[in-house]
């Protein structure tokens, strides 16, 4: 995908963008740096921004950014009658600067705010990266927002491709916390929607003649669709007499729905999506052309519990090309790429507005759809994930392709040998439900309850809390989670 950077912005991008700085730009140096530290801190009450601005490499680092930042902006943006010179770190300036002066101060200031800017985001990522991810303090998080905000804008002035901006915003998204509404998405989501038809014919599913992307999502035959429903029957192992039949309901009623969770009855809902948008109008091609400029994590390696399991981070074009490919192409686990348990809908609101939260999420502890966890699982045939309970209320809906899933209650969880308690796989069985061998070895599970269902397009699974499930993708597939309380 290339893209060069555009003659123009169009006004409401750099609107929003100087609206963004307008108050940094007009603000003595001394307050703009409690400024960016406070705003981080805002959205926080109780975490004090001392650990941020304690920090020598920050405070030092800021410092210099900040001067960066007056510079370029009394120059750029509020377009002061004054050029800036930088020598050596002292600023000189002249109040007539020629045309040539002017231009020439603010490409070096803008150079050198963006130098400022990778080593503190450098900074800042590993704070992020050290110890576990929830152990985090937050304010680092929304540090890392902040200083991408500030990224971008340096990046629009250098004009900067449009895939570099996107890429930016996407991880400040990813990395960070939403701060400044959101800005960031607002801003990859407007820029994206400029380029992503026009920039690439690859993703244009308009364009019959296009095989590349013609061929990544073959329309499934009704007697496909009974060859999937066969081969996602002998996927897995160990069908016996403790099996029993996952309950079916048409568009239950709140009512209904609510004795499903008080009775911790998993159920097989149809009819209860139809309404939805992306129902008729996703696919592969479609999320494509959508979301291809953006960039996500991707699960890398078959199941989260293999030794070379990895994540990577990469646009969403990549990961079509490099995974959404037929199942006869996979040769190794690494062959295998999954968006999974992601929040996509988050960094895309534009996807977000073809799905509808299920009603029957208000039936929980807190019925405020606000508290309702959504997450996206986006990739090809044959991802797996293995058996693993979650504590919450799930709605698991299939929007394309399908899954088979293997459910077991919690009764069963000593028979599913989960990992130690202390580990951070506690909630994921040691046990591998495709493998006749560990059946073998372990007849214990052999005994366990279970029950299989096949989760087609337009279908949606209730998985009652700390109920096991195990799932693999029959063709490729994407659902979305609802988790609640
Ligand atoms: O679809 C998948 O691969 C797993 C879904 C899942 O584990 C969940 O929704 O909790």
């Amino acid at each position: 995908m290339e893209t060069s950077a555009p003659d123009s912005y169009p006004p409401s991008l750099v609107e929003l963008l100087e609206g963004a700085f307008k108050e940094t730009a007009e603000t003595p140096t001394s307050q703009k740096r409690l400024r960016l530290a406070s705003q981080a801190d805002k959205e926080l009450p109780g975490i004090p921004p001392d650990e941020l601005l304690n920090d020598p490499f920050i405070q030092l680092a800021l410092n210099r950014l900040l001067k960066s930042l007056k510079n370029v902006f009394l120059n750029k943006v509020t377009g002061a009658a004054v050029g800036v010179q930088d020598d050596n770190d002292s600023c000189k300036i002249s109040t007539s600067p020629s045309e040539e002066e002017k231009g020439c101060a603010n490409q070096v200031l803008v150079e050198k705010a963006l130098v400022e800017l990778s080593s503190l985001t450098n900074y800042t990522w590993e704070q992020l990266n050290i110890g576990h991810w929830k152990s985090v303090p937050r304010i680092w998080r929304k540090l890392y927002t902040c200083l991408a905000i500030l990224k971008v804008c340096f990046l629009v002035l250098k004009r900067s491709s449009d895939i570099e901006v996107i890429k930016e915003c996407d991880m400040g998204i990813l990395m960070g916390e939403p701060i400044c509404q959101n800005v960031l998405s607002k801003i990859a989501e407007e820029i994206s929607s400029r380029i992503s038809i026009s920039a690439n014919p690859k993703v244009n599913c308009n364009d019959n003649t296009n095989h590349e992307v013609m061929t990544m999502t073959p329309t499934t035959s009704e007697q496909e669709k009974v060859d999937l429903v066969e081969r996602g029957k002998v996927v897995l192992k160990n069908k016996s007499s403790n099996e029993f039949e996952v309950t079916l309901a048409k568009k239950p009623s709140l009512q209904e729905f609510l004795s499903f969770m008080n009775t911790e009855t998993p159920a097989l809902l149809s009819d209860t999506i139809n309404h939805w948008p992306a129902l008729n109008k996703w696919n592969v091609e479609y999320i494509h052309r959508v979301a291809g400029f953006r960039t996500v994590p991707v699960e890398v390696g078959q199941k989260y519990t293999s030794e070379d399991w990895t994540q990577k981070v990469m646009t969403i074009d990549e990961f079509i090309n490099k995974y959404m490919k037929p199942s006869t192409e996979i040769k190794c686990p690494d062959d295998i790429g999954y968006v999974a348990q992601y929040h996509l809908f988050r960094q895309l609101p534009e996807l977000g507005k073809d799905i509808r939260v299920p009603e029957y999420c208000t039936l929980g502890s807190i019925s405020d759809n606000e508290n309702v966890e959504i997450n996206a699982w986006f990739g090809p045939a044959d991802t797996i994930s293995p058996t693993h309970y979650d504590p919450n209320h799930n709605i698991l809906v299939q929007i394309f392709g399908s899954k088979i899933i293997r459910l077991f209650p919690p009764s069963e969880s000593s028979k599913l040998k989960p990992h130690p308690e202390s580990s951070l796989l506690f909630n994921t069985s040691q046990l591998d439900v495709e493998q006749d061998d560990l059946f073998v070895a372990h007849p214990e599970m052999k005994n366990a309850k279970h029950c299989d269902i096949i989760l087609n397009a337009g279908e949606a699974l209730y998985i009652p809390p700390k109920w096991w499930h195990y799932v693999k993708s029959l063709e490729p597939s994407f659902s979305v989670s609802f988790w609640f309380e």
